[in-house]
């Protein structure tokens, strides 16, 4: 005797994975192999800035998960360890977004029971629609020990690095300025690696390049001016060679 029941399940089944397989495919990041990683798609907010249309819901870290609250959505591919007071317990960078305020930074972790918990927020652009791209890497700025967090503000329609620093519940304005040249995102792509901000032996390199042949850039920023201004060092252009060992930290 067939048994129709399980045969049309199946079929409902093929058919929708085809129907929609970036979603169903994509229950979690595509770097969810190691570490941290982003699950439980959502089309609360549906930005588009990596090309999709949707973000995420829940961030998985530590052997736990957490789901953020709407409207808020992880707008963002991969979560980023820093360890930015250097006491040996990681933190995870994250850009978290939601309708009418845009994208901000924020940090997670553990707290004092081993909880996986938002440890900070930044601020968000104020408008929604507005993405941030964090750079890659920490650097201590202020010289005070704790390092600093880098994004690049509305990286598609007029790039502004700003400059965050940790402090209690909140990751604190320390800096922005305009930037010369080029962003570390292009709209659509699901490259955010190609950008560094970490010390190296000449001071604290800013560095990106959205594509190699054309687009890069590297800064050392030599510190904060008398008025909180970031002031900092163009080195060169179009020589990808330099720029990509400035995006290695060296
Ligand atoms: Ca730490
Ligand atoms: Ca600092």
């Amino acid at each position: 005797m067939f048994h129709v029941a399980p045969l049309t399940t199946a079929l409902l089944a093929l058919t929708f994975a085809l129907a929609a397989p970036a979603f169903a495919q994509s229950q979690k990041g595509p770097e969810s192999a190691a570490g941290p990683s982003f699950s439980e798609p959502t089309r609360t907010y549906q930005h588009g800035v990596f090309g999709q249309d949707y973000e995420y819901a829940t961030l998985n870290a530590f052997g736990q998960s957490l789901r953020l609250a709407e409207p808020e959505v992880f707008e963002d591919r991969r979560p980023r360890l820093v360890d930015l007071n250097h006491d040996g317990q990681p933190e995870i960078l994250v850009v978290v977004s939601q309708a009418g305020l845009g994208a901000g930074l924020a940090l997670f972790g553990l707290d004092a029971g081993g909880r996986l918990v938002r440890l900070a927020s930044g601020p968000k652009i104020g408008q929604g629609h507005r993405w941030q791209a964090p750079v890659i890497g920490q650097a201590d700025v202020t010289g005070n020990g704790i390092d600093e967090v880098a994004s690049i503000l509305t990286p598609h329609i007029r790039p502004r690095l700003q400059i965050l620093s940790w402090q209690g519940e909140s990751l604190e304005l320390v800096s922005t300025r305009d930037l010369p040249a080029g962003s570390n995102h292009a709209y659509g792509s699901l490259a955010l690696d190609n950008a560094a901000w970490c010390a190296s032996a000449q001071g604290i390199n800013l560095a990106w390049t959205q594509d190699p042949s054309r687009q890069t850039a590297w800064f050392i920023v030599d510190g904060l001016s008398a008025h909180g201004a970031l002031t900092m060092t163009r080195t060169l252009r179009g020589d990808r060679d330099q720029a990509l060992a400035a995006l290695a930290c060296r």
